[in-house]
């Protein structure tokens, strides 16, 4: 049994019985083992409730949190790692943005490679709108192995290895100008898909809004993953142009469904907006349909599809499958879906596929064996004005629930829960997809988006708690300015009990949009790099990497190398000479085996900091275009002599080339390399 589901079943008579004798009772403690706890909550003002919330998310120093959850940081491009319950923040993870502390992105080679493969049109973007974190999946289970999620304003996918918690691989799509329904993986991590959001030339080319409906198109890509290699291979992903209507998020069938993605979409009015043109609001005018489509996609079939050349173009270096083919080759079907919808959740067995609508207080059921037969029957209502064949609503459409407000986004429990966020109405429902009866409803503080419930969209719910990540905060906290933290709030749920609000955690630095939870135990990352010597990017023992006992200062035509080892609490070499105009190239080892031994390098002026964590090796270039003086530290407190573990790189002047030569600096145990 796991430390909190001890917890669960002694907490109710703990604070009950602090409560008897104290607080409830008499409005203060009077004796017995109770007594001071009861007047502490008295003292701060909590309620018996409040302390009951404490006691069943506090996880006393030392011990580990039951959940991990992976938060996408919003616009600060990054992942953030809570333990759960306790809703402690254990790890930011850099992804399309510079990390300063992890030194990604801060010269150390490495990241600037990772960093540099999301350059889009030449251009180095430093920023991402993270939405959607995705584990990697095995039979449809969270397998622990890889994270990787989208960014929005400039369509890239990032995979993060689960082994350090680091960004390997940033993928750009050339064939987008914006994402959204990503990143969600197909069972096996087979493929991670990717919808577009704001339809544009897939081309890149110009084509003025006035030509929106006969140029600008959506798009979908499977990005293959190769397990393996822990990399999106993009010579082995394809995308399947779509209409264009605004696609939005998608979600992957599993079990019945597997082989099947679907994705909502808004927006097939194919609105432009422009209000200066005396056109109603974008907003409006895709507003102004009954219905929109869910795409059903084959995704199986589309592989197979775009394995043969004669189906397919080359845009922008990548496989397309065009609409037409995508049509007559059978791989895209619609589904009438209402009004604005928002959100599509394949249910854990694969056998139902919900939708929301934002503007619409139901969610609607669809059953996936009725949309296989509607398929093989050809029982259509239409197509569309592209030829997309349209399902019969009333074939595939199995039931409605009504809700509340704003029906956003599910996630689901182990026996037929469904958590549903209610976005207006500023709620959670819970309600039961197998008897379709809505159970209870909580409120949330405020304007929830997305949900996240441990294993919440795989074939293994668990239950237990639910995640409200809410938009807004407006009065949560002390004020800290306009700008309002975002507030995750963590919820008690469970089959059998009711819904019970239990932690306000705000989140700080971007507007997260999804998170996943997973079993502590699934994940295993190292603690320490496996062996001396080890270089993240390639997940090897990298054999040019200095280790004790050869360090030293070569030059060699314009390049000074320096094979550089850090342990507590010294460099070595401690100084190096570099003549000026010189590119200096440092290698550097952190040669401790020891947990937490992790070592910084920067050097003044150079915009240089370096995570060194044990066992991890790391390559600096820098061009010592000025002469002078600066010192490199360490900026991670290691020891009681860390601030001693510093050093200096000199840049003597072309003028004095010669009066110190660098071999006259090499360390203890000189090599040339
Ligand atoms: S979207 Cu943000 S609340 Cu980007 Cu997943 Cu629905
Ligand atoms: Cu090493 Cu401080």
């Amino acid at each position: 049994m796991t430390h909190s589901h001890r917890v669960r079943t002694t907490v109710t008579a703990l604070v009950a019985a602090l409560f008897a004798v104290g607080l409830t009772a008499c409005g203060g403690g009077n004796g017995g083992d109770g007594t001071d706890i009861s007047q502490v909550a008295q003292n701060r003002g909590l309620s018996a409730e409040d302390v009951e919330s404490a006691v069943k998310t506090y996880v006393p120093g030392g011990e580990k949190d039951e959940y991990l959850m992976f938060a996408s940081g919003g616009h600060a491009g990054q992942v953030l790692v809570f333990g759960m319950p306790s809703m402690r923040l254990l790890k930011v993870i850099g992804v399309f943005t510079p990390e300063p502390w992890q030194g990604y992105g801060y010269g150390a080679e490495e990241t600037h490679r990772v960093l540099d493969e999301g350059r889009m049109n030449d251009r180095q973007i430093e920023w991402g709108d993270t939405h959607h974190p995705a584990l990697s999946e095995t039979d449809g289970n969270y397998d622990g192995e890889y994270l990787f999620i989208n960014d929005k304003a400039n369509p890239r996918v990032a995979v993060i290895d689960l082994r350090d918690l680091e960004t390997k691989q940033i993928v750009t799509d050339p064939l987008m100008k914006s994402n959204h329904g990503a990143t969600f993986v197909t069972p096996n991590t087979e493929y991670i898909v990717e919808g577009s959001q704001y339809p544009a030339p897939l081309d890149d080319s110009y084509s003025p809004v006035t030509e929106y409906e006969s140029e600008y198109r959506g798009a979908v890509t499977f990005f293959k993953f190769d397990r393996d290699a822990g990399r999106v291979d993009t010579d082995r992903s394809f995308t399947i142009e779509l209409p264009p209507y605004m696609q939005d998020l998608s979600d992957a069938g599993k079990g019945p469904s597997d082989g099947w993605a679907f994705i909502n979409s808004f927006n097939t009015e194919m609105a432009t907006g422009g209000i200066g043109q005396g056109n109603p609001p974008l907003e409006a005018g895709t507003a102004a349909n009954d219905m929109d489509y869910l795409h059903v996609i084959n995704w199986e079939k589309a592989a197979e599809v775009a394995g043969n050349p004669q189906n397919t173009e080359t845009i922008q270096g990548r496989t397309v499958i065009p609409l037409d083919v995508a049509v007559e080759q059978e791989l895209l079907y619609f589904v009438p879906e209402p009004k604005s919808p928002h959100g599509v959740d394949v249910t854990p067995n694969g056998e139902k596929i919900v939708v929301s609508g934002k503007l619409d207080p139901h969610v609607t059921v669809y059953s996936w064996e009725a949309m296989q037969q509607a398929i093989q029957n050809e029982n259509f209502q239409g197509t569309d004005d592209f030829g997309v064949p349209i399902l019969s609503y009333d074939a595939v459409m199995e039931d409605q629930l009504e809700l509340g407000l704003g029906p956003l986004h599910t996630q689901f429990g182990p026996n037929g829960q469904a958590y549903t966020s209610l976005f207006i109405e500023s709620a959670v429902a819970k309600w039961n997809w197998q008897t379709m009866e809505m159970e209870e409803k909580e409120s949330v503080h405020y304007n929830v988006g997305h949900l996240a419930a441990p294993a919440g969209d795989t074939k293994q719910p668990a239950g237990e708690y639910v995640v409200s990540l809410n938009k807004w905060a407006i009065d949560r906290f002390k004020s800290v300015g306009p700008l309002h933290p975002q507030n995750f709030q963590l919820l008690e749920t469970g089959p059998n009990q009711g819904m019970q609000l239990l932690y306000d955690a705000p989140v700080a630095i971007g507007e997260p949009h999804y998170a996943q939870v997973i079993d502590a135990d699934k994940v295993e990352p190292w603690n320490t790099y496996p062996e001396v010597g080890f270089d993240p990017g390639q997940m090897e023992v990298d054999s040019e990497a200095p280790t004790s006992g050869d360090e030293g200062v070569s030059r060699d035509d314009g390049k000074t190398i320096v094979d550089m080892t850090a342990v507590r609490s010294h460099f070595n070499p401690e100084r190096f000479t570099v003549p000026q105009g010189d590119s200096v190239i440092i290698h550097i080892t952190n040669v401790e085996q020891a947990r937490d031994a992790t070592h910084g390098f920067a050097i003044s002026e150079y915009n240089v900091n370096v995570s060194l964590e044990p066992g991890e090796t790391q390559t600096i270039r820098l061009l010592a275009d000025e002469a002078g003086v600066f010192p490199f530290y360490c900026t991670e407190f290691c020891s009681a002599l860390h601030l001693e573990m510093a050093g200096y790189m000199a840049v003597e002047p072309r003028s004095m080339a010669g009066a110190e030569s660098p071999a006259d600096d090499r360390g203890t145990a000189a090599r040339e390399r």
